[in-house]
């Protein structure tokens, strides 16, 4: 197989799934910049994300987030999102918005609370039987602020009986994803802080119980690609949350601050043959675009992710494994960074070029008039936010 085949092949194995939210207006806790043209609801948000998919083609399903893309008829939606050629994807909860989850929610002391908590999740399991979405996506902000605030261990027991009644409820083809995060909006503890606790849960719930990992969910410094060689070692990897970020859980695009990071996170999953989408490995963008163009910026982002792949695919393996052998340290990174430095924008567009895709999705974009279209139709009308 020539070089060339091997990355086209594993180039058409990506697929990129994309969230509704990044097409909404977002922000910071300082400000939330309302952006003219963007999607009033799900609906609109469906055909932002088509038309990422149309000049990628590698982005063919959306994930949703309930209630901020709550509908009347999820069906209706589904076949919507099916006309625009993109699936729905992982239903993402939301127990971190609401008055009552103060001190928490699967986890808060309150066996009321944690009731309602979990009413939510079994709501979006219900969403998931409609939209014939497989994945339940869970991030919890649930933790404290200061020492002695509550029982680190007692949170751990209410939150493992939350996540055991949701994962019961589960249909036998659906799956859990937890997500984990190191702080924000706790600050003294949170009570999926990383990738054992998270690995912890689910391997106490069953086989069926995957982690998310969010490239932005880390403190600095942390080797990601070590947590992801050993999610995949213990087949418990259920996808990336993918963005970038200089500081914290900044969402920017995926590649803009590190794309060596990106690169090196890709050369462990084609290492270990999870870009097969039989491997589960569900790649996920998760950003929000404050105060770029976000359509533009989530295209770019796609085309990153496709970049860093590769490249990862253009390591040749058999010269690495011979030099890693021989101990031959110089020779083994050189081979990666030989990878690394490749120029693969020419090989990408070649790629496009023969999917029938423009070769330049950005400037594709650009030329479709999408962006003047949608802000003379969606004038008028309250755009689509985070509701923070
Ligand atoms: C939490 C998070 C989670 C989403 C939210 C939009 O920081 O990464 O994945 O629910 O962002
Ligand atoms: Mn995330």
């Amino acid at each position: 197989m020539t070089t060339t085949s091997r990355v086209r092949e594993g180039l058409e194995q990506l697929s990129i799934e994309l969230p509704s939210w990044a097409f909404g207006n977002s922000g910071t806790r300082f400000k939330v910049f309302r952006h003219a043209g963007v999607p009033r609801g799900p609906f609109e948000k469906v055909l932002d994300a088509a038309i990422v998919h149309r000049v990628t083609g590698a982005a063919p399903s959306i994930a949703l987030h309930i209630p901020w893309d709550r509908v009347d008829d999820y069906r209706e939606l589904a076949a919507h999102a099916a006309e625009h050629g993109m699936r729905l994807g992982a239903i993402n909860a939301n127990t971190f918005q609401d008055e009552d989850y103060r001190l928490g929610s699967v986890a808060h002391p309150d066996p009321a609370i944690r009731r309602k908590a979990v009413a939510h999740l079994f709501e979006c399991i219900d969403v998931m039987d409609a939209t014939g979405s497989t994945d339940l996506k869970l991030w919890f902000a649930d933790g404290t602020n200061y020492p002695g605030q509550d029982s680190i261990a007692g949170r751990q027991q209410r939150l493992a009986e939350s996540l055991a009644e949701t994962y019961e409820r589960l249909g036998p083809t659906q799956r859990m994803l937890l997500e984990y995060k190191l702080f924000e909006p706790a600050f003294y503890t949170t009570d999926v802080p990383d990738w054992g606790t998270a690995y912890v849960h689910c391997s106490q719930l069953g086989e069926r119980a995957k982690v998310v990992l969010d490239t932005g969910h880390h403190a600095l410094a942390t080797n990601i690609e070590f947590i992801v060689t050993m999610l995949l070692r213990v087949d418990r990897l259920g996808g990336f949350d993918f963005n970038s970020r200089f500081y914290a859980d900044d969402d920017l695009m995926v590649g803009a601050a590190d794309p060596f990071q990106l690169f090196r996170i890709m050369h462990e999953i084609v290492t270990a043959g999870a870009l097969d989408p039989g491997r589960g490995v569900v790649f996920m963008l998760d950003q929000s675009h404050n105060i770029e163009d976000k359509i533009p910026a989530v295209i770019r982002s796609v085309m990153n992710v496709q970049e860093a792949t590769a490249k990862a695919l253009l390591v040749d393996a058999d010269a690495l494994a011979r030099a890693q052998r021989d101990g031959d340290v110089l020779t083994a990174n050189a081979v990666l960074m030989d990878a690394f430095n490749t120029d693969v924008r020419p090989m990408l567009a070649e790629c496009r070029a023969a999917a029938g895709i423009d070769p330049d999705p950005i400037a594709a974009y650009h030329r479709s008039g999408y962006a003047d279209r949608i802000r003379r139709e969606r004038d008028g009308g309250v755009g689509a936010g985070w509701g923070a």
